[in-house]
């Protein structure tokens, strides 16, 4: 159990591009490993490796779905469906909300942890996991796509 410190607020670090993972050896196998602990700790449904602070194209997800414990690298979106206006926040920005647009559905195609392809669909809160979390890989968060802050 390791947990690493998550990035916050104006750390440039936040708004560069994550670079794809070409190896799936320990260093991969024990980041991966720190992601979960820390995202567990800090009671998130999702992490991108940037958010503490390295710079692959990794993702860990938990929605609370029984079993659900997702590696997606180097995950790319290719299919999405409808829409939904629901409450956004982020880790690495600490006590704000807001509703975004994001489609309901979403399949998205990823390597798992030992490097294997496959696809995964998701909806509700997975789909929006899938589109918040590739947005990190791309610098991009969700405040850049408030509809309507919330007040709390
Ligand atoms: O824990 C999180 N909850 C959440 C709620 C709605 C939409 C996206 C998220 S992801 C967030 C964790 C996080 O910041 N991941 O990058
Ligand atoms: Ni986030």
């Amino acid at each position: 159990m390791a947990l690493r410190s998550i990035r916050t607020n104006d750390d440039p670090v936040l708004r560069k591009t994550s670079r794809d993972v070409e190896d799936f050896g320990l260093r991969t196998q024990m980041l991966i490993d720190d992601m979960f602990d820390t995202m567990y700790d800090a009671e998130g449904v999702g992490l991108a490796a940037v958010q503490v602070g390295i710079l692959k194209k990794i993702i860990v997800i938990d929605t609370g779905e029984a079993g659900e414990k997702l590696v997606l690298i180097n995950p790319e979106i290719i299919r999405t469906e409808g829409e939904q206006h629901t409450q956004e926040g982020c880790l690495s920005l600490p006590g704000r909300a807001a509703i975004c647009n994001r489609p309901q559905k979403v399949t998205v195609k990823a390597l798992d942890r030992s490097g294997n392809p496959y696809e995964i669909t998701g909806e509700g809160l997975l789909a929006k996991a899938f589109c918040h979390e590739i947005d990190h890989l791309y610098g991009v968060l969700y405040i850049d796509k408030v509809e309507e802050w919330v007040q709390r």
